[in-house]
């Protein structure tokens, strides 16, 4: 067994404390449970000496960024991986998402939904191209497919599509509407890198997919994204664009932007891929520990893997039923957040309640009924390889002591705090 893997487990069997009975939580007064800040996407770090291999070898050739052989390698392997033709790799997944956007030609409205990470509506309107935002499915936390024929004006250009958590969009419906209604089709992959529908890797799907690669991803590259996709032309134009559009020296054909890996990060890519097996391994366990602890704790639902297909399994999410809970997601993570645990409200309050978008858009409040309701309820959990059995043990036993002593922790003042 490799040391990743050693270290996680041997956590777990060693220590064998429990919180049971623990009267001691900070907000009571006492100690936090954990003496150091448990995070949502403590980063994955792989072989360090081979890293620093890579890194000494990178200085050697002198060849820091432009298409460098490491950035080459991370290009091809991820290209296999995930049996595409294409891979191009980008600074970050935002930039990737801005020049895909770029490429495919969309224009005036492209329908999207208001329930992921800020990035997602920013790369379109960032091209003064609007975000037209659709509701979501509750049981998926996805785009509804029912939802997006009436958001369909003669303005719209294309569907952005994002496999929340991992798991993918319903592609098949997608495509249909793309197909009928003559639009493009993009993916953005961020969390979905290493996952499948259907048994085919996500990165195939649609026009293009963009993964991300940022240092709280579970295979990181500090910062790093890719555009993935089977257009031969599309991948062509792709590479020209994110090197300002020169097409060879003195040459420009596009315009373009700087969006270029460097090899840095390209080898911090290469090497996470090297153990990428383990770090899905262990965020697995973790997913598996947090079902078991959590499923005896009534109000809370942990998003569950479909585990017929590949997943990366690098978020537990959590809904927070307050009735049955008794009390709030906000509350609860307030509380977390007191004892170092550091849980987080991915992904609140929506797009379509941030700015520009809130003042462009003010009716938008009344077409998205359901991403409103996940957005109150809704938490990600620390895990990844910083994380222990024994930590999520302790987390669980927090939830859990919160819940019994709900009455405690009740109030209607919710107080708001800063994340540091
Ligand atoms: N589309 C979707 C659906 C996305 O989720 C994202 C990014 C994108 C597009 C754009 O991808 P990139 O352009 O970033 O490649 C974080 C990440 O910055 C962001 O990449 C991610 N999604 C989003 C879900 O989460 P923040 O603002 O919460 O990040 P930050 O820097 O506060 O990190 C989160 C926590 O992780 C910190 O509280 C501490 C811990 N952390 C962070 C870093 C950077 C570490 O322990 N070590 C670190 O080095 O957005």
């Amino acid at each position: 067994m490799n040391s990743i893997k050693q270290e996680h487990i041997s956590n777990f069997e060693q220590e064998g404390d429990s919180l049971k009975g623990h009267k001691n939580l900070d907000t009571f007064g006492g100690t936090p449970v954990f003496k150091d800040k448990l995070h949502v996407g403590r980063p994955n770090i792989g072989d360090r000496n081979r890293l620093l291999e890579r890194i000494n070898d990178i200085l050697d050739r002198r060849w820091l960024t432009n298409n460098g052989i490491y950035v080459q390698e991370f290009e091809q392997r991820i290209a296999e991986l995930v049996g595409t033709k294409h891979c191009i790799a980008t600074c970050n997944a935002t930039v990737a998402l801005e020049i895909a956007i770029r490429a495919t030609e969309l224009k005036g409205e492209v329908i999207m939904p208001a329930f992921t990470f800020i990035a997602t509506a920013h790369a379109l309107q960032w091209q003064e191209i609007t975000p037209v935002f659709c509701d979501v499915e509750s049981s998926t936390h996805n785009i509804d497919p029912l939802k997006i024929e009436q958001m369909i004006t003669p303005r719209t250009t294309g569907i952005l599509g994002v496999h929340l958590w991992g798991r993918a969009c319903n592609i098949e419906a997608l495509s249909k509407i793309a197909q009928d209604h003559n639009l493009k089709l993009m993916f953005d992959a961020s969390h979905a890198f290493g996952c499948s529908h259907d048994g085919q890797m996500i990165g195939s799907f649609g026009d293009a997919e963009v993964f991300s690669f940022h240092a709280t991803k579970f295979l990181n590259s500090f910062e790093g994204g890719a555009i993935v996709t089977n257009n031969d032309d599309l991948a062509a134009k792709i590479r020209l664009m994110k090197n300002f559009g020169f097409a060879g020296n003195d040459n420009v054909v596009y315009i373009g932007t700087n969006g270029k890996m460097h090899e840095i990060s390209a080898a911090m890519g290469l090497t996470g891929l090297d153990s990428m097996k383990d770090f899905i391994e262990i965020n697995y366990q973790n997913y598996k520990q947090y079902q078991k602890e959590l499923s005896r704790i009534n109000g809370i639902k942990i998003t569950n893997y479909n585990e017929t297909e590949a997943n990366n399994y690098q978020y537990i999410v959590l809904e927070i039923d307050k009735e049955v809970f008794g009390i709030s997601r906000d509350k609860l993570i307030e509380i977390l957040v007191a004892e170092n645990i550091m849980a987080r409200r991915y992904f609140y309050p929506g797009c379509h309640r941030m700015e520009p978008y809130h003042s462009y858009f003010p009716h938008n409040k009344t077409l998205l009924p359901e991403t409103d309701q996940l957005s109150t309820k809704v938490m990600s959990l620390p895990t990844g390889t910083a994380v222990s059995l024994l930590d999520i043990s302790k987390i669980c036993q927090v939830i859990e002591f919160v819940r019994e002593n709900r009455s405690y922790f009740q109030d209607t003042t919710e107080k708001s705090f800063i994340y540091n």
